[in-house]
């Protein structure tokens, strides 16, 4: 197989990890702190899981480790959405794994979740790894997005550890695939099986974190990529300043990704879906504001800027929250009567006696290209898939209507032309940065200290992020510690809380702060492309976001 240049020094690149990771590893032992209680429903939690809840939090510290050499065989599982790093997350866990004992094995589940469940797997040898070592992608045993729920999931899930005789399954994901992983830790208990399990953190959405995990990975290479993208389309809207760009973000509910990009680029306009919601701002509203923007730059700076627009943002806006759990709730309920409808107008149709008289009224404003998104298939949680409705065309389309009023009104009298954009897949699988290779392979090398210390129902963390690798803090959070109990059709389940932008937080006060002057003035930042090689300052800079979180 051919590779690129890049590809080719990437493969030498040794990433950088916390200090502890370097000693000897019988000389790495564990340092328990006090029990945990989940953020909120104790109770309700400590029923659900007997044996797992409320453990101490753990960090690897120097002492002594006699088991560390035990032969071991370990599954691994990549889980959902890619994220630049999950490579490294195995690299780190195969290294220390072969360190402890080189007739320990890793096996690989194949296409997320179902290859536990099927038992379709790989033993991952030296070879295989070393050719996905500092890559992107999730390429090197596929990704899925099946949740191990049912009863007979979880039977063939303890099968298949049974037969393959493991003694800990890694299962690397979000904050589902990490809620699967406190249940499955606990059923492998109930069945008397002696597999662990543990998680590691990955989205690029930048929504599983909390005071113990500072972020996910993935988020900085996917952030750093689009901003690249964005800062060249600032520069070329300030060369013809003949455009406005609507640069919709991917990140699903949470707006961490558009408000990075934001800090980022300092483009005119980014949209934080947290704002909208708490100020209850209507799509109107929000059209409104960035024409005011896009009539104050036609008098000063220009016909030209633009707008970063956070995917999930539909359903913060308070209509079209309701337009969707309207939907989603109907669509399930008569799903067979739904889905023998082919044509638009008879869905139409259909809707209009099947919804409140509010949500068909949202559902008309709508045009037809992106109400049909509205009625596209759910994700197997029965929810809307944002990334497929073109809010950024949605809003291009009201902003022009809005203009081409102010026009009439003599509010407006600058030219308007928008180009859309979608920017999510291209910033999945890039390179990981520096950043993300160095933070995967302590995350993947530190899940197999924890399986060394014979834990379960464990998140791997590593922590102090903003300082240089060797001073990072490895260790170990109970996943039960993040979780709270949340209602999924209809019954309340356990979850790991999702962490929105907050609104009283640093990154979004930096972008607050700022907004009225980015928003008229041009103060473009152009980030360019993720740096691999140079200077450190050039190379190793974490996000904005964890930046300004930690100052
Ligand atoms: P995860 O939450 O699994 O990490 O996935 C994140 C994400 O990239 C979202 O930003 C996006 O909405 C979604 O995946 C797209 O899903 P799919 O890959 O199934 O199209």
């Amino acid at each position: 197989m051919s590779i690129s240049a890049l590809q080719k020094a990437r493969y030498e690149y040794q990433p950088k990890v916390p200090s502890i990771l370097t000693q000897d590893l019988e000389t790495i032992a564990v340092e328990f702190g006090k029990n945990t209680e989940s953020v909120a429903d104790q109770a309700d939690l400590k029923a659900l899981f007997a044996n797992t809840y409320g453990k101490p939090l753990l960090n690897f510290v120097k002492g002594k480790n006699a088991d560390v050499k035990k032969q071991i065989k370990v599954g691994v599982i990549l889980s959902g959405g890619q994220a630049p790093g999950g490579h490294n997350v195995i690299a780190g866990l195969y290294d220390g794994i072969k360190k402890g004992n080189k007739n320990s094995k890793l096996y690989g589940f194949l296409g997320g979740p179902s290859g536990l469940i099927d038992c379709q797997y790989k033993e991952i040898t030296d070879d295989f790894m070393d050719a996905y070592r500092n890559t992107g992608g999730f390429d090197i045993i596929g990704s899925g997005r099946t949740k191990i729920e049912t009863p007979e999931q979880y039977a063939a899930s303890i099968a298949t550890a049974k037969k393959l005789d493991l003694d800990a399954i890694v299962i690397i994901g979000g904050d589902d695939s990490n809620t699967n992983a406190a249940l499955l830790a606990e059923e492998m208990i109930k069945a008397g099986c002696k597999t662990h399990v543990i998680g590691c953190p990955k989205t690029i959405d930048g929504d599983l974190k909390n005071e113990m995990i500072e972020t996910s990975f993935g988020f900085d290479t996917a952030c750093k990529t689009y901003s690249e993208l964005i800062g060249n389309i600032e520069r070329d809207a300030n060369s013809a300043k003949k455009y406005w760009h609507f640069i919709k973000l991917m990140g699903r509910s949470a707006s961490h990704i558009a408000l990075e990009c934001e800090l980022q680029t300092q483009a005119n306009i980014c949209l934080i879906s947290e704002e909208v919601e708490a100020k209850k701002m209507t799509l109107r509203q929000i059209t409104d504001d960035i024409c005011k923007v896009i009539a104050k730059r036609a008098e000063t700076a220009g016909n030209f800027g633009v707008i970063l627009i956070p995917e999930g943002l539909v359903e913060f806006i308070p209509e079209m929250k309701s337009l969707i759990a309207e939907l989603n709730d109907k669509m399930a309920q008569k799903e067979a009567e739904f889905n023998a409808l082919t044509d638009f107008a008879s869905k139409k149709n259909w809707l209009k006696s099947n919804l409140s008289a509010a949500a068909f009224a949202t559902f008309e404003t709508l045009p037809e290209a992106i109400a049909s998104q509205f009625l596209a298939d759910r994700d197997p949680h029965g929810n809307v898939q944002v990334s497929r409705i073109d809010t950024e065309k949605l809003l291009a389309l009201t902003v022009e209507k809005r203009l081409a009023e102010m026009k009439k009104e003599g509010t407006y009298k600058g030219k308007f032309s928008s180009y859309c954009h979608f920017f999510g897949y291209e910033g999945r699988c890039a390179f990981p940065s520096n950043f993300d290779a160095d933070y995967c392979y302590s995350l993947g090398f530190t899940a197999f200290l924890l399986i060394a210390s014979g834990v379960t129902g464990y998140l791997s963390s590593v922590r102090n992020l903003t300082a240089p690798a060797k001073d990072w803090v490895a260790g170990g959070v109970p996943l039960t510690m993040m979780m709270n109990m949340e209602q999924r059709h209809g019954t309340k389940k356990p979850v790991i809380k999702k962490a929105l932008v907050e609104l009283d937080g640093k990154p979004f006060k930096e972008y607050a702060k700022n907004r009225d002057k980015w928003a008229v003035e041009t103060s473009f930042l152009f980030p360019g492309a993720i740096q691999y090689y140079g200077p450190s300052e050039v190379c190793d800079q974490t996000t904005k976001t964890l930046q300004l979180e930690k100052k």
